[in-house]
């Protein structure tokens, strides 16, 4: 049966979300401003809701913590301490107890807030765990993870997570025996840390600003020397920044050869996530400038794990319109309905790349795979945009096979792939590669006609860019792309484009020019094209074959905003690309709502074509012929046609 609207409802993944205004309930006694007030977690609702996500969701409604899970992590003395400071007794000496503490405010909401914090993130670690639900999301204040066992700090009561992580190990019947926290507040998890620091059941993962320990909460436990002790030993993974500033190049570049590797390794049952958003662009606390496509794309590379059981406890975040936009580029994510669209700023700092070689270092002992030095054209950080005159003739030839040189591979692949591992490719698993290029999966949705003037008018030729394969007028068989199916729809178009021949002679083709297509069209003009219709993903893999010669990219050349781009300035020139011919990706319009999109030189290509500066030259006999073949094979025109067509654009002048 044809599935319907209804039946997807089923499909979809279970959210939990848990809200409860009595959270925002806790606040300054005194009414003094502060970052971590109730307009917090009240803006993630508002943004939330007017989203339409809490109808998508399984909303839950919030429990206090009951006293014996949290002592499984704080002692008596602490229980007491929360339990009370609230109730009418405390009222004279709640702010003086406050005062004790390193950033610490009570008042009579506090307790209530606190017990129901923790008991909220309980509530869904148990039931994403048990696999009522899928993932879940707790949005929750005050937050928990400078809380210790016997100390609240940092705007902290309760360690939520340390207490629903401890649920975990305790109920046995769950079946959870590996957690994998990651705290990717701003902040070191101090708290956290101490809580498991022997226990080799639960992977702690931090990454903060620490600057040598200047940065709050200013110790060396944030250090990436401290790794676990005992049977924990390795179980302990600090990302220590060395300056703020940091955006998702830094993050994405931290999970790539962090995170990432260890979490393979470790295979979480689970994952809980101290989900502070502070690090966000904009936090008046944290200084740095992780973006929401930052935070979904750091959230799906881990969503790859524990089958998806991800449990998001809210932390810091204190600017609150990234705070709210990154919760929902969160939960969307947890949702799995959209495709993620966005860019990051393309390089890490130079002082990222120490850290991760420090903290790999580190770990190295415990996490083998942390041997393998990071190849030296990775961490050559923000290398300028490499410069290459489209005269260059040795570097492509005419269908843009790549002639490798090995220092203009490097560069390329600095280019393509900042930051993300080097090697993924053809022979990687499907896993493999929807953990490092998750733009697959996304590129995978949107469909592009591909238009052809050229040799790959000839289906079989085009054809091996999808499908794998070598034929005449190939100089090594092609890979095919990830996707192998074949397009939806061939379809013939003309158009008033000028064809024209140019160059003198080609790797591929030997001597005479290969064809181009005016990127302005005249209305004087006409051009045959062949449109195929693929997915955006395999766009970007004919595109890296054609005119890369790799299939080695955890990023694409041609993303959703690249299109959208197009679309709107009709050309664009992806930096991979400009170093050839065919570097100019015009937008010819749309079919059925589908945008044609073609590759050719620029205007200014075409200027030094006229003026001679390159050199225009009727084509060779086995390039022409590919041509005609082309035309005549899809029966569009008679043999004596196509010849005449093929003439006329060669000899025509400019
Ligand atoms: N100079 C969380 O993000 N800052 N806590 C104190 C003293 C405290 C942050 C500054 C920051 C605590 C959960
Ligand atoms: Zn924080």
């Amino acid at each position: 049966m044809e599935s319907n609207s209804d039946t997807k409802t089923e499909d979809r993944r279970r959210v939990g979300l848990i809200y409860d205004e009595r959270m925002c309930r806790h606040f300054t006694p005194d009414g003094e401003d502060h970052p971590e007030n109730p307009n917090r977690i009240l803006a993630i609702w508002n943004k939330l809701q007017s989203a339409g996500i809490p109808q998508r969701c399984v909303v839950l409604s919030a429990k206090e913590a009951e006293d014996e899970y949290i002592a499984a992590v704080h002692t008596k003395n602490h229980i007491d301490l929360i339990k009370n400071i609230s109730s009418k007794k405390f009222d004279s000496r709640r702010e003086r107890i406050a005062a004790k503490y390193n950033s610490i405010y009570f008042n009579e909401g506090s307790s209530e807030a606190a017990y129901l914090a923790a008991g909220s993130v309980l509530q869904v670690t148990e039931k994403v765990a048990k696999g009522v639900l899928d993932s879940a999301f707790a949005i929750v204040r005050p937050p928990g993870h400078h809380a210790e066992e016997n100390e609240p700090m940092g705007f902290c009561l309760h360690n939520n997570v340390a207490v629903a992580t401890s649920l975990l190990l305790n109920k046995r019947e769950l079946g959870i025996n590996k957690i994998l926290i990651v705290d990717w507040d701003v902040h070191h998890g101090n708290g956290t840390q101490k809580m498991f620091w022997k226990d080799p059941r639960v992977l702690f993962f931090s990454v903060h600003r620490h600057e040598f320990g200047s940065f709050y909460p200013a110790s060396d436990d944030g250090s990436h020397i401290m790794i676990g002790e005992g049977p924990g030993a390795g179980f302990n993974i600090n990302v220590p920044w060395e300056n703020g500033r940091c955006g998702d190049a830094d993050y994405l570049a931290v999970w790539d050869h962090v995170l990432i590797p260890i979490a393979k390794d470790f295979r979480p049952d689970i994952i809980i996530i101290s989900a502070g958003f502070d690090a966000a662009v904009g936090d008046p606390l944290g200084g740095c400038r992780v973006t929401p496509y930052g935070y979904s794309m750091m959230l799906k590379k881990l969503m790859k794990f524990a089958q998806g059981k991800i449990v998001m406890a809210l932390e810091g975040g204190y600017n609150l319109d990234s705070l709210a936009n990154s919760v929902l580029a969160c939960v969307e994510v947890l949702l799995e309905d959209k495709p993620i669209v966005g860019t990051s700023e393309a390089y890490p700092f130079e002082s990222t790349w120490r850290v991760i070689e420090a903290v790999r270092e580190e770990l190295s002992s415990f996490w083998p795979i942390l041997k393998d030095e990071l190849p030296s054209k990775l961490i050559s950080k923000q290398a300028p945009p490499i410069q290459i005159s489209t005269s260059d003739s040795d570097v492509e030839d005419d269908d843009g096979t790549h002639i490798v040189s090995s220092d203009l591979e490097k560069a390329v692949q600095d280019v393509v792939q900042p930051f993300s591992e080097l090697r993924i490719g053809v022979d990687s698993n499907d896993d493999v590669n929807a953990i490092c290029a998750p733009w697959r999966s996304e590129l995978s949705n949107t469909d592009v006609w591909y238009a052809t003037y050229g040799s790959n008018m000839c289906k079989s030729r085009f054809l091996c860019y999808i499908e794998g394969g070598q034929v005449e007028g190939m100089r090594k068989p092609c890979t095919g792309s990830l996707d192998k199916s074949p397009p939806k729809e061939i379809l013939w178009k003309t158009f008033s484009h000028r064809l024209f021949f140019g160059r003198d002679q080609t790797k591929t083709w030997g001597h005479g020019g290969v064809a181009f297509l005016h990127p302005e069209s005249n209305s004087q003009d006409k051009a045959y094209l062949c449109l195929y219709r693929i997915t955006l993903e395999q766009f970007n893999d004919v595109l890296l074959q054609e005119y890369i010669s790799s299939l080695d990219t955890s990023s694409p050349v041609f993303d959703l905003t690249d299109l959208d781009s197009a679309m709107k300035k009709r050309y664009i020139s992806p930096d991979v690309l400009k170093r050839g011919w065919y570097h100019n990706v015009v937008y010819m319009g749309n079919e059925n709502g589908i945008p044609i999109l073609t590759m050719t030189c620029t205007l200014s290509d075409v200027e030094s074509f006229k003026s001679g500066k390159f050199q225009l030259c009727a084509p060779a006999k086995e390039y022409a012929s590919a041509l005609v073949r082309g035309l005549v094979g899809a029966k569009l025109l008679s043999e004596e046609e196509a010849l005449a067509y093929i003439l006329e654009a060669s000899t025509k002048p400019l």
